[in-house]
């Protein structure tokens, strides 16, 4: 017998209970399935994709000590730290990106939070990205409400800043920002008039309950994030977080779905870790509701499926390239 598919929650709501987010990720898969491609259809065309293209502008030697991160001066990962890039240069690779048919591009910092001095040269960085047609996004870690305001003048689209893990697991992997912080920096975000953007990763040993917990906090912020960026752990050599069990790639598929059905008017991003992901877990991904992903060979510090390869597959889907906002 197929279960009916009762309270089909299209519009988004801040109320879910943990209770009923554990009931979603408890559904048989099919089930689970069809609900979320009912969400996802009510609110998106179900064959385009989003591409986002990342660029390190500034990496390695991060204070903080992110347990899953290369560029934590804590980890010994031997990666090689660089200052902040020349705005040309961001502008070249910005260009590249385009060319190749990303409709935004995404400069992350490895920074606690950023000085007002670098955010002058981040601004640029900004504007120039923009005068392409392109929509901007950038995460440099914890930012003050002024920050945001000056990133939004600047004609910021996203910020990206992510809540990581449940708030129950948060300790076991950082301990020099708190959970707290980074609500605040959401709230300083939002209130400038950016959209966020804000997820978490998986597969770092939490438990199911901690994949509920991370919904739970996304789905329950005050306004649901615009772009809610689901990462698969990429393990590094060097950092604690690099000897975890890998998720079971279903339970990946599961968490896609949950966020689907939870944030229904969010895109959810298929992030980091689609290296190691096979072809077929990526459609599961898709029909689960995934409608975004990260496009071109790099993350921040490794390697993405390069362009060719995530055209051809979305040839094999029947998939094509949202075009930017401002395109
Ligand atoms: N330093 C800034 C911060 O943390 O706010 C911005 C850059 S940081 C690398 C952005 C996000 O990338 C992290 O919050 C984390 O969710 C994700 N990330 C970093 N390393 C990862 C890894 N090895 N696997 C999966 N996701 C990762
Ligand atoms: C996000 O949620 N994932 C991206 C982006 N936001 C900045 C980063 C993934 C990083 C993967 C590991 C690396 O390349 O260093
Ligand atoms: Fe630094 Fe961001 Fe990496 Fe944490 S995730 S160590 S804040 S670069």
């Amino acid at each position: 017998m197929n279960a009916p598919i009762r309270d089909l929650h299209t519009t988004p709501r801040s109320d879910w209970t943990r209770e009923e987010i554990s009931a979603l990720f408890a559904q048989p898969f099919a089930d689970l399935m069809f609900r979320a491609q009912s969400v996802h259809r009510a609110h998106f065309d179900a064959n385009q994709v989003q591409t986002s293209t990342l660029l390190s502008i500034k990496t390695g030697g991060c204070p903080e000590d992110c347990g899953y991160c290369s560029q934590s001066a804590k980890n010994e990962t031997g990666l090689k730290a660089s200052k902040l890039m020349e705005v040309e240069a961001v502008l070249a690779d910005a260009r590249a990106a385009k060319a190749a048919g990303a409709s935004r591009f995404c400069m992350g910092a490895a920074w606690r939070n950023p000085k007002d001095k670098d955010l002058d040269k981040v601004c640029e960085m900004v504007e120039g990205v923009r005068a392409l047609g392109m929509e901007t996004c950038v995460t440099l870690g914890m930012l003050t409400a002024p920050q945001a305001s000056r990133l939004k003048q600047a004609g910021l689209d996203y910020y990206n800043h992510n809540l990581d893990t449940s708030p129950e697991y948060y300790r076991h992997i950082i301990s020099t920002r708190t959970y707290q912080d980074r609500l605040d920096t959401l709230d300083h975000v939002r209130g400038a008039g950016i959209n966020v953007c804000c997820g978490g990763i998986v597969g770092m040993g939490e438990s199911a309950e901690d994949r509920i917990g991370l919904i739970h906090a996304l789905a329950t912020l005050p306004a649901h994030p615009e772009s809610v960026p689901i990462n698969a752990l990429v393990q590094i050599e060097g950092t604690p977080q690099a000897l975890s069990t890998p998720l079971d790639p279903l339970d990946f598929v599961r968490t896609i779905a949950v966020a689907r059905i939870t944030m229904p008017k969010s895109f959810v991003r298929l992030s980091a870790g689609r290296e190691e992901m096979s072809d077929e877990t990526q459609a599961l991904c898709f029909l689960a509701g995934a409608n975004s992903i990260f496009y071109g060979e790099r993350l921040l510090t490794t390697p993405n499926p390069v362009a060719g390869k995530d055209r051809a597959l979305f040839a094999r889907l029947g998939i094509s390239l949202m075009p930017s906002a401002h395109g």
